[in-house]
């Protein structure tokens, strides 16, 4: 998998090369390139927003830089998907991710929050496939630490990424519930034990006990995952 992000802070990817990407990175799995949205400006202050057409509080990005950067990515890019990060996007899920694992080049454009002049988005919408992506319902002042969270969320699905696929398979999320607790050693903790189960060894019993503790904090904590009683 390739990817590209344009943003105007390029020092909130240098994160992208420690731990599990970085690996993936080195390993050749995966590659990408960040890019200062501020190299594609031409004026001496460097400008990249301007007031609303229309009026009203905030800034809005210019299309220039936006449209000059995005030229220089997708030209000879072979079918990538564009995913703009805003709070006016579909929701990102781990179904999502799944679906981006698959995906062999993707581009991230990081707007401020009141956003990009939406002829960038229409303009790229008309080149390749377009995305508005949230991750919730919350507003981040740009689209940086949106788009770091859907990369790890993503890329660790990459087959080859985690060294063993199984531990993708348990996971919160993946078969629709929340994960059961998780305990390790020692036995005894400041006076509190494992649940007897854990250590019986009886491998039908452990499932059976995870699955109703997924069940059941799923109920208490996301009711809202579980099917219509
Ligand atoms: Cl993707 N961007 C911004 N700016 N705010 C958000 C978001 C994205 N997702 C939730 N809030």
């Amino acid at each position: 998998m390739r990817f590209d992000v344009v943003t105007i802070f390029p020092e909130f990817f240098d994160t992208l090369d420690i731990s599990l990407l970085g690996r993936a990175r080195r390993g050749g799995t995966v590659s990408w390139s960040i890019h200062d949205l501020r190299g594609h400006t031409h004026d001496r202050h460097r400008t990249v927003d301007d007031t609303p057409y229309g009026g009203g509080a905030g800034m809005v990005m210019r299309p220039e830089p936006w449209g000059e950067a995005l030229d220089g990515i997708l030209e000879g890019a072979d079918d990538p998907l564009v995913i703009f990060p805003s709070p006016a996007g579909d929701v990102f899920t781990q179904s999502m991710a799944r679906e981006l694992s698959a995906e062999s080049h993707l581009v991230f454009g990081c707007g401020r929050y009141e956003g990009i002049d939406q002829r960038v988005v229409d303009h790229t919408a008309a080149r390749a496939r377009t995305r508005l992506v949230s991750i919730g319902d919350y507003v981040l002042n740009g689209g940086e630490v949106a788009v770091v969270a859907m990369l790890e969320a993503i890329v660790r699905l990459v087959p080859g990424v985690v060294g063993n696929p199984e531990s993708l398979v348990e996971e919160s999320h993946e078969d629709g519930l929340l994960e059961y607790p998780s305990y390790t050693k020692p036995q005894e903790w400041r006076g509190m034990t494992v649940p007897d189960v854990l250590l019986s060894g009886n491998h039908r019993a452990i499932a059976e006990w995870r699955h109703q503790a997924s069940v059941e904090r799923t109920r208490r904590v996301r009711p809202d995952l579980l099917p219509p009683e």
